[in-house]
């Protein structure tokens, strides 16, 4: 329970930006300087395809203060939206923010672009143990950006005895009392694999029998649900439009803190339920089509800077990969991120979902029918 601490954060949190230093730089067009970069190569703009509230603001302005390049960012909230526009070319997308399966199904339809490892110089400032992972094992694709874990997020006065099992979302009989209060998250991997895991199944398994099952109970629980909703989650939280929700726990944590341009309530809470979630790792990585793939380097580079990193981890409040970065949060930041972060008793009841066959098709069709039910 994240509750207590959070209580203590919001008393004293506060969203000030750390400053970001320049390692270098004479400004555009002098050729290669001291922090290895070459002005001359880098593109006048840079499109950026990210998640909702998942960058500080302040620091894509500091970027181009430093290297004169505007990022123009555009936001989606599933990682098959962003595919799909990668996927149809010409994009004019250069950096995007898939997810650990989303970087097998890029790499395996030749979407991404490798990535220039020279460039990378702050890649050492990951946590080894976040490199390296089953959906990319050389790193040669993505770099690590946010992590965390889905579960249930909940309102602590409606719930003062915290769930403990997905059937708080699930069981028909517990739902008529959260009838159009509550939210699953609008996603064709992780939505399903909440009813897969309440079923005792692999997030991951394409039997068909299991699939129809979960199809069945995310049928069965429709009209009750709210809205299938990934964007706006934390808002709804916050201004208790729903009391709970299938959620990620950074997600959580902005629900409770609040963020630039939204409120937040200390009555918000996050747990794991019993029978497990999802663990997974959100990367940045370079479009195919890129036509400024040195500058999406460059700025991939930044992101990975301990000071940059900080900025963004304590804007964010999910979980930083950037070892480096971790010693410059915030105290109030390490105290969300350290609850946060899931105990070894809850991962070892976490789950990765990873590409099944191509195009992960059984679970496209199975979300397609439950949004057309
Ligand atoms: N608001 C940003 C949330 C990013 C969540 N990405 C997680 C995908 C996990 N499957």
């Amino acid at each position: 329970m994240i509750r207590l601490l959070l209580l203590v954060v919001l008393t004293t949190v506060t969203l000030a930006a750390c400053g970001t230093t320049n390692t270098g730089g004479t400004g555009a067009g002098s050729g290669t300087t001291a922090d290895g970069v070459d002005r001359a190569r880098l593109s006048a703009e840079l499109y950026f395809f990210n998640w909702s509230d998942y960058i500080e603001p302040s620091i894509l302005e500091d970027f181009e203060a430093e290297y004169g390049v505007r990022v123009i960012m555009d936001l989606y909230d599933a990682n098959e939206a962003m595919i799909a526009k990668i996927r149809a070319g010409n994009s004019g997308y250069d950096v995007v923010v898939p997810s650990d399966y989303a970087v097998q199904s890029m790499v395996a339809e030749g979407l991404l672009a490798p990535l220039d490892t020279t460039l990378l110089t702050n890649s050492g400032n990951n946590d080894p143990a976040l490199m390296g992972l089953f959906f990319d094992e050389q790193n040669a694709y993505s770099m690590p950006y946010f992590w965390s874990t889905t579960g249930i997020a909940y309102n602590t006065t409606v719930f003062p005895t915290p769930p403990t099992s997905w059937s708080a979302l699930f069981d028909p009989a517990q739902l008529a009392a959260i009838s159009g209060k509550f939210t699953m998250l609008d996603d064709a991997r992780e939505t399903p694999g909440a009813a897969l895991i309440y079923q005792g199944q692999s997030v991951n398994t394409t039997d068909p029998a299991a699939l129809a099952a979960a199809r069945e109970l995310l049928i069965a629980q429709k009209p009750f649900v709210a809205a299938y909703d990934s964007a706006n989650t934390n808002l709804k939280l916050a201004t208790e439009e729903i009391v709970i929700a299938h959620y990620w726990s950074g997600g959580a944590g902005q629900a409770i803190v609040g963020l630039e341009d939204k409120p937040g309530n200390p009555n918000i809470d996050f747990t794991i339920p019993q029978e497990g979630g999802v663990i997974w790792m959100d990367t940045l990585a370079i479009v195919h089509d890129s036509p400024n793939q040195y500058t999406a380097n460059v700025f991939i580079n930044y992101l990975m800077r301990p000071e940059v990193a900080a900025k963004n981890a304590d804007y964010v409040l999910y979980l930083t990969p950037n070892q480096a970065a971790r010693a410059l949060l915030s105290a109030e930041t390490q105290a969300v991120l350290e609850v946060i972060e899931p105990s070894a008793e809850e991962r070892e009841r976490l789950q990765w979902i990873e590409r099944t066959g191509e195009s992960d098709t059984a679970f496209s069709q199975l979300w397609t029918e439950v949004l057309a039910e």
